[in-house]
């Protein structure tokens, strides 16, 4: 088999580019030390986390120079994410650590004004309208009608003419109303700021190119004069809750209120089916992420048996989009060694195995009560703190699991209440979130705006923002809840609990302006199809990424 290099110098989580490289029929090599770089006959850069983080490792461990002189030799170099970051001159990410200055240029936060930050989801890499040079044609696979999967805070301004001028083919996305650079391409280099390991059968294409040293071909006809609709696409999720049956068996379950199990017969775990078969099903259905959320993580189990260790690994060898697994993600008792595990080595352990990001559930709300206990004091020793720090803020969602508390008054207690459209039980007009933990089973006197803001001040990426009232229940999202949220944070939120029909999700993203939206047991009881979901949001003049086969 034809080889690549790889050069993991940052121990990211890098296993879903290994498959996606060896799915296209190349073996990879690693670069171990400096001394293997010349080795290497094509070359690629991945990089997750932080700019600073990541050259720092890189240039202790001597790749500058290396790197730059495979470059210059002019033999294939891709870089995916932060090793695109890395070849321009800097980023404001870390001011004080230089970049490889191959490309001119500095990478820049997005505003956090107008839009979510970071910016995580399917935008454009568009270079046909841009540049005479690529006009009707195709950089490395790239299309104006596809959709990739980017996950960073910190981008390259796009200015008209600045990159062309020496000769780079540059291709851009817009987010808000920033346009910056996607891609980049001269001679032997290409590199992107999107994964096209997680970016479907239209990342698969770009990578496919890259190996096979197809720099530009022509755009099929229908194509060359085409241009997306920029911008980011709404993100359909669909989310798998795993957990072993009463035989033992790990099966995709699913809460109605978050009671797993069957309200007739023996009372068995509702069993849905298989976790890798169905997340397989749903990426095939046009699934933008596949979320597992281990339900009875709050169990000790010895390490090596984590049971969502294997299904990641299946998982990622044919699933090409971003994998968040859920469920038990904090300092574990292994109880086969007596030994207390960090939460950022279970991390590890999963973004070895395949995974994109970590949901971190009870663990989330136990930090943030500890965070305004000590007077809103970040000690920097939490789950969400060590793995954003590691693994950069994208890599850590936290999950919410909300209960509504009804109350006659705002005066009625100290938590952010709400007036609501929906009155409780004795007519009560106000409502406010409670958190649980361990899957619902305790609730917290903390309530979901003090939990989302003290997350994101510890660094999380993103909220799943789950409603125990809704869940399962088929009656849409709680809009109320959702805005209530988004009026709170600026990372991203995903809406989760309550879908039943396509028109839901029209609705949560018509009536409210969360970035992704999440449905479980209308995909497992075969009600919906993700692609039928998405088909009536594009009817409804929503944009979605469009369902492309892996050719
Ligand atoms: O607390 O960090 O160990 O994480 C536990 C994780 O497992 C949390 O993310 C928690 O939400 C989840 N969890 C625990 N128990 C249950 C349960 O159902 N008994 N699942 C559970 C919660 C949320 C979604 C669900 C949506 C959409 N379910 O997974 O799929 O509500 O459902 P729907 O579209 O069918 O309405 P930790």
């Amino acid at each position: 088999m034809p080889t690549v290099h790889l050069l993991d110098y940052a121990a990211g989580n890098i296993r879903s580019l290994v498959n996606a490289i060896e799915k296209l029929g190349w073996d990879v090599e690693w670069v171990r030390s400096p001394g293997d770089v010349a080795k290497a006959e094509k070359l690629i850069l991945p990089g997750v986390g932080h700019f600073g983080h990541c050259l720092t490792q890189f240039s202790n461990a001597g790749y500058v120079e290396p790197v730059k002189a495979y470059i210059d030799s002019g033999r294939p170099f891709m870089g995916i994410c932060v090793g695109l970051q890395a070849l321009f001159e800097g980023s404001a990410e870390n001011p004080a650590v230089p970049g490889l200055g191959v490309i001119p240029g500095r990478l820049e936060r997005f505003r956090d004004d107008e839009k979510s930050v970071p910016h995580i989801g399917w935008n454009s890499a568009n270079t046909s309208s841009k540049d005479e040079g690529t006009k009707g044609h195709s950089i490395y696979g790239l299309r104006p009608d596809s959709k990739y999967y980017y996950v960073h805070s910190y981008a390259v301004p796009y200015r008209e003419g600045e990159l062309e001028k020496d000769g780079w083919s540059v291709a851009t996305a817009r987010y808000g109303t920033e346009e910056f650079v996607g891609a980049v391409a001269r001679d032997n280099v290409l590199v992107t700021q999107f994964h096209p390991e997680k970016s479907g059968a239209a990342g698969l294409r770009v990578l496919k190119a890259f190996l096979e040293g197809r720099k530009s071909e022509p755009l099929p006809a229908n194509l060359s004069s085409a241009v997306t609709k920029e911008g980011l696409t709404r993100r359909i999720i669909a989310c798998l809750d795993v957990r072993t049956n009463d035989q033992g068996d790990l099966v995709v379950t699913k809460g109605d209120q978050y009671d797993v199990r069957e309200k007739s017969g023996e009372n068995a775990v509702r069993n849905l089916g298989k976790p890798v078969q169905k997340a397989q099903q749903y990426y095939q259905q046009g699934a933008d992420e596949v979320t597992f959320l281990n339900i009875t993580s709050f169990r000790d189990t010895p390490i090596k048996d984590l049971p969502m260790l294997e299904i990641l690994r299946q998982t990622s060898a044919t699933v090409f989009v971003p994998l968040t697994i859920g469920g038990g993600i904090r300092d574990t008792h292994d109880p086969e060694t007596n030994r207390t595990v960090p939460a950022l080595e279970i991390a590890t352990l999963y973004f070895q195995s395949g995974a994109d990001k970590v949901s971190i559930g009870s663990d989330a709300v136990t930090a943030a009560e500890q965070y305004f206990a000590s007077g809103k004091t970040l000690t920097g020793k939490t789950a969400i703190e060590t793995i954003s720090e590691a693994y950069g803020a994208q890599a850590v969602v936290v999950s919410v699991d909300p209960k509504r508390v009804y109350v006659t008054s705002p005066d009625a207690t100290p938590h952010h209440t709400m007036e609501t459209a929906f009155p409780g039980p004795q007519g009560e007009k106000y409502c406010w979130y409670a958190c649980t933990i361990k899957g619902g089973r305790e609730t917290r006197d903390l309530d979901v705006v003090q939990l989302v803001t003290a997350v994101e001040a510890m660094g999380a990426g993103e909220i799943l923002l789950n409603c125990i009232d809704k869940d399962g229940t088929n009656s849409g999202f709680d809009l109320e809840l959702i805005r209530s949220v988004k009026a709170a944070v600026k990372i991203p939120v995903i809406a989760s609990s309550g879908a039943g029909n396509a028109g839901h999700f029209a609705e949560v993203f018509e009536k409210t302006n969360v970035d992704a939206a999440l449905g479980a047991g209308m995909f497992h009881r075969g009600e919906w199809t993700v692609k039928q979901v998405k088909e009536e949001l594009h009817g409804k003049g929503l944009m979605v990424r469009g369902f492309e086969e892996e050719t």
